[in-house]
């Protein structure tokens, strides 16, 4: 029988390189696999619990990239917390906190990993640990980001059909501003007024870009903007954001508590888009949130384009959240051209539904892992 005792007794980092369905264009780079550093902590009770850290086309979107996060893991964080319990979550993430600063998807993936390794000592979800779900599932929106305007229109259209996503995020920036507002005008024209649209420009604009082209968002009935200018440029972000009718969605400009409070002050933008990759754990993401909350920030469920793994972890936060205004952009299980689990999470009636545990309340496909491993 399973003993209560969580004591940590290993921890192991494996990168993963798992195929995406489409090209996924971002202002700085593409990809057309998923790079993911899989973590897997074993206790002395014989349970075993996985996390994920994702990243997007090695250390572009942030500056971690799986080679670093696996050298973080290994030689840093992990000796850290051997011989520790792992219900300690918070004085175990003070022990990473003491071990390396940033590092934060590195920090993210062993705390998912010992949230699903206790809660399956336990028979609780990972979201009874954070504090208990205050809902079971959120809308989902889909992210356009091919390039290619007949392409994502038809993908728009699919996904409405089949009832997964009614809301699309058009990535921006890898093109000049006209050619994206070309694509964007192709979809607001095949889908008509009612989709909410959401464009994100992963800073590729300058603000003389911003003052010329956001009028033509605007026309397009845009719902969010998110992240157009560089995330150094705070005093630009906040000049933008005075300037448009359109609320901007806040993404690489605030990763830590003090970076939301100090963006929130400066009015840079109106909503705050959570991510693992930002925060480095579950409970400092929901720290995150409660400090975006109390500046009078909307909440933005954010994503990495994470297998069902990284999901899961998020979703576990997400679903304890008092508020969460815009839902979530989990479509990353449904990017890959096989997902890393043998349960995937459900996608249903536009919604994403959070796993009922126990831990992440996902298990891992070993003939997939072993297949998309990298052999180092
Ligand atoms: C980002 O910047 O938001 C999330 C969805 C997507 O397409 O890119 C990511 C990262
Ligand atoms: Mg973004």
């Amino acid at each position: 029988a399973l003993t209560r005792d969580t004591t940590i007794r290993s921890i192991r980092a494996t990168i993963v390189d798992a195929p995406t369905r489409r090209r996924h264009k971002l202002s700085n780079t593409e990809v057309t696999h998923q790079g993911y550093v899989l973590v897997r902590v074993l206790l002395d009770n014989g349970v075993t619990g996985i996390g994920e850290a994702s990243t997007l086309g090695g250390p572009r979107w942030a500056e971690e990239s799986v080679e670093s996060i696996k050298a973080a893991v290994m030689t840093y964080l992990a000796p850290a917390l051997l011989g520790q319990p792992a219900l300690a979550f918070e004085a175990n993430a003070l022990r990473m906190s003491k071990a390396a600063t940033r590092n934060f998807a590195a920090k993210a993936a062993i705390e998912s990993a010992l949230l699903d390794a206790a809660g399956k000592t336990l028979g609780l979800s990972a979201s009874a640990l954070l504090g208990g779900a205050v809902r079971a599932r959120m809308e989902v929106i889909w992210a356009l980001a091919s390039g290619d305007s007949g392409q994502e229109l038809e993908e728009a259209k699919e996904k409405l059909h089949r009832r997964e996503h009614r809301q699309f995020k058009i990535k921006f920036g890898f093109n000049r501003p006209q050619a994206d507002l070309k694509r964007l005008q192709a979809l607001r024209a095949g889908l008509g007024d009612d989709v909410p649209l959401i464009v994100d420009i992963n800073q590729g604009w300058s603000e003389a870009e911003c003052i010329r082209f956001m009028p033509a968002l605007e026309e397009l009935d845009v719902a969010l903007v998110e992240q157009p200018v560089s995330a150094l440029q705070l005093e630009a972000m906040a000049r933008v954001a005075a300037r448009t009718s359109i609320p901007l969605l806040i993404d690489e400009a605030a990763f830590t508590k003090e970076e939301i409070a100090r963006v929130a002050t400066m009015a840079c933008g109106s909503v705050y888009s959570l991510k693992l990759v930002k925060s480095g754990g579950l409970f400092e993401m929901k720290r995150a949130a409660a400090v975006a909350a109390a500046h009078g920030l909307a909440l933005y469920g954010g994503c990495l384009l994470e297998s069902s793994i990284g999901a899961a972890a998020h979703l576990a936060a997400f679903s304890t959240l008092p508020t969460l205004e815009w839902g979530s952009e989990h479509f990353g299980p449904r990017i890959l051209v096989e997902d890393l689990v043998t349960n995937p999470i459900r996608f249903e009636e536009f919604e994403i539904c959070v796993p009922d545990g126990p831990g992440l309340g996902v298990e891992i496909d070993e003939d997939r892992l072993r297949a998309f491993a990298r052999r180092d």
